[in-house]
């Protein structure tokens, strides 16, 4: 198949899901078709099967906000003229199946066909969607899609409840590679790369986010200030965004601050999530939670809380622990618990790393989006 994608390129989620997509269908010998306004961050390097179109959108005096939107759906409909792209994939409602829309309404008046999938990835419903500036237009733009995917049941419950969808959503989770979210099994290569993060009587703990209000990270770093003056521990933050120097500040005003490490933008977290022994992900609301999938893989049990799609990733007691978002407390508690219980803390990281193999992995997850675009592809037909 010839497949376009769009996503936001920047530091997120969702961007990640669309990327690790577009990888793994290129693997399987698709045409990957990437379009938006700068390369997705995962997506370094050239591979066999994708390519990246840059949406240039031009400014002019007059525009107060210059339309990214149109500029996209022009180059939509451009590229999949020029490509012969089969179907559209957009990630994250707002404006990308808008665009769609347009591209799709634009190649018709061509005598050319082409359907679009909308994946529902979390705020572009419950917060930004929920909006009165954006409610009716993505509400059409979800009833119009040719197919819809959430990924969650939370999500697609939310969709329904909230915008009166009365389309079919088809819930499709999110995904890691197992092969490269891994434990490392070399015990010797693990405690090399460790050392460069903690000493090994130390606990690591980590959190991955974009650093949004949503993310809570002062959460986190108050969560670690409780462990650390219990036990002898490191916390590493990977990532930026708006809540960064909060935290920051925070880490200094506690005195932690040379036990907290801000890493920024990581390329590879691949290789440093398996060095952790817990992830914290103290999130207001998480429709999935991609983050504490990867450090799942990659045999890192969460400390998390009981919101949206997490219980549906995490099952607590088992392969993480939830709690209510803002009670710090008793997430330091829990961890501390754990972190002092060696035998319940392994059997916890083999019981993550065993759920992502079994019902999170892309060899089981891709497939049920090739399947979905075939059926899209045969009702637009
Ligand atoms: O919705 C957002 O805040 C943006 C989005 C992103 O790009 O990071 O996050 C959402 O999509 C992720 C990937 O599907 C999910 O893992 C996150 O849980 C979800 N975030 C929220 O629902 C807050």
């Amino acid at each position: 198949m010839r497949i376009g994608i769009t996503c936001y390129p920047t530091y997120g989620g969702s961007g990640v899901v669309a990327t690790e997509l577009g990888i793994e269908l290129a693997a399987l010998g698709h045409e990957m078709h990437f379009i938006s306004y700068s390369q997705p961050f995962r997506l370094s390097g050239r591979s066999d099967g994708i390519f990246y179109h840059e949406v240039p959108v031009s400014n002019y005096p007059l525009f107060e906000f210059p339309p990214y939107d149109l500029a996209l759906a022009s180059r939509m409909a451009e590229v999949a003229e020029f490509y012969e792209l089969d179907l559209l994939h957009v990630h994250y409602a707002i404006p990308h199946s808008v665009s769609a829309l347009l591209a799709r309404q634009m190649l018709a008046t061509r005598g050319r066909r082409l359907p679009f999938v909308t994946t529902l990835h979390g705020t572009d419903i419950t917060l930004v969607g929920l909006d009165r500036s954006y409610l009716r237009i993505t509400r059409h733009a979800i009833q119009e899609s040719d197919g819809v995917t959430s990924i969650s049941n939370y999500l697609k419950e939310v969709t329904i409840a909230d915008f009166g969808v009365d389309r079919p959503i088809e819930v499709i989770s999110n995904f890691v590679n197992c092969d490269l979210y891994a434990p490392v099994t070399d015990d010797e290569e693990r405690v090399r790369a460790r050392a460069h993060l903690a000493k090994p009587d130390e606990a690591l703990l980590m959190h991955l986010s974009n650093f949004r209000p949503v993310k809570r990270v002062v959460d986190v770093v108050k969560i670690f200030a409780s462990i650390a003056r219990e036990m002898p521990a490191q916390l590493v933050l990977i990532g930026d965004g708006p809540d960064r120097s909060a935290a920051e500040w925070l880490a200094h005003d506690l005195g932690i601050n040379t036990r907290v490490h801000f890493l920024g933008k990581q390329e590879h977290v691949n290789e440093l999530l398996p060095l952790a022994d817990l992830m914290l992900m103290p999130s207001q609301m998480e429709s999935f939670g991609l983050a504490a999938l990867e450090a799942m893989a990659c045999k890192v049990p969460s400390i998390a809380t009981r919101v949206g799609g997490v219980p549906e990733l995490v099952e607590d007691g088992v392969t993480g622990l939830l709690f209510s978002p803002g009670d710090v407390d008793a997430m330091a508690h829990a961890a501390l618990q754990l972190l002092g219980d060696r035998e319940r803390l392994k059997t916890m990281r083999d019981a993550a790393r065993r759920a992502a193999q079994k019902r999170f992995c892309s060899s089981l997850v891709v497939p049920r989006y090739l399947r979905y675009y075939e059926q899209v592809l045969e009702k637009s037909r």
